[in-house]
């Protein structure tokens, strides 16, 4: 490593023990204030750094990479997924792009599980009634649900997150469905008790509940389209901790305020940070705030796994989370 250190730009606040690693490490510009970048702010910072560090609401898009200054080497993102980044741009600059992959996986999981325990529980609508102070005691038929044991959980993309989900959902007596791009190795399957279905088509008019678990690509937009949301059965719930691109939201929402659809739990939208109004007014939905992975622990090892891949660009190494250049 030169003795000069490298101009690393940080987009948000992050830990404060990987703030201070990396003012140690590098000449780091925090964001202390912890206000979202402009695309002014952006622009001056892909102009005066050696790395930087986005999260996943910097839309660092082909005319923000095309304003790049030479010496912007590295994209060394805070976050798994790489959907704000235009990798083809980066790649054409010859700049080297990182994510932070497997430290989300089990918090993500876990907060899929939570949403796909609480939407046909009527999480939301309990507390909410109560919160409102509208309990008026129990009663046999008062806010009855669905059985979660012996449901079918058909799971949309079948990685580290998918595979971590089937884990837990069969502790909850589920049996595991699954689609992917490619089928997962045979001990997994057979560990999981999962049954592959090379057609989404197929899979979506047969499950109970749906949850969306592949990255958003180019692929991926909309791979639950108004038509194929319109194959699932009536009875049905959708749960996405990934992206709201993946998902025709627009119908959805019309399905789920028609009762062509029982439920949703939602951690992303389209458009996110606005959200569809028509959700807002619907009671049979679990919205949150996009906190799928937000744990002090997942941060930290994000922020530790950032860390690593910029010191290891930096003294001549591949870094291990690449995402760019690709591996052959
Ligand atoms: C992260 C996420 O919090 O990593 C991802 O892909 O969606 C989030 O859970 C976010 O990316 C931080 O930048």
């Amino acid at each position: 490593m030169s003795t000069k250190k490298p101009v690393v730009f940080v987009t948000r606040k992050l830990p404060d023990p990987v703030e201070t690693r990396m003012m140690e490490l590098f000449d780091a510009r925090l964001n202390v204030a912890d206000k979202a970048l402009s695309r002014e702010d952006l622009i001056g910072a892909v102009q005066s750094a050696d790395v930087l560090v986005p999260t996943v609401t910097d839309r660092v898009d082909a005319q923000i990479i095309a304003e790049a200054a030479p010496r912007l080497k590295l994209i060394a993102s805070f976050g798994t997924g790489i959907d704000h980044i235009d990798l083809a741009a980066a790649s054409e600059r010859g700049i080297t792009v990182t994510n932070t992959p497997g430290v989300l996986t089990e918090d993500t999981a876990d907060m899929t599980m939570a949403l796909i325990l609480s939407v046909p529980r009527r999480l939301g609508e309990g507390e909410r009634l109560l919160r409102a102070g509208k309990w008026t005691g129990w009663a046999p038929n008062f806010m009855l649900g669905r059985r979660i044991w012996g449901k079918r959980l058909g799971i949309l993309g079948m990685g580290r997150i998918g595979t971590a989900v089937a884990r837990r959902a069969r502790g909850f007596g589920l049996s595991i469905h699954y689609h992917n791009r490619n089928r997962v190795a045979e001990d997994t399957e057979a560990e999981l008790e999962a049954t592959y279905w090379e057609s989404l088509d197929q899979m979506l008019a047969h499950m109970d509940i749906v949850s969306v678990n592949c990255p958003h690509t180019p692929a991926t937009y909309h791979l639950l389209s108004g038509r194929r949301l319109k194959l699932m059965q009536p009875s049905a719930y959708v749960v996405n901790t990934s992206r709201g691109e993946v998902v025709d939201e627009e119908v959805l929402v019309q399905m789920l305020r028609d009762g062509e659809l029982s439920g949703a739990g939602l951690d992303v939208y389209e458009h996110e940070p606005k959200v569809n109004p028509e959700l807002l007014a619907l009671d049979n939905v679990v919205l949150l705030p996009h906190i799928g992975s937000a744990t002090l622990e997942g941060r930290i090892d994000m922020g530790e796994k950032v860390l690593i891949n910029i010191r290891t660009f930096f003294d001549g190494h591949r870094p291990p989370d690449r995402v760019l250049p690709q591996l052959l």
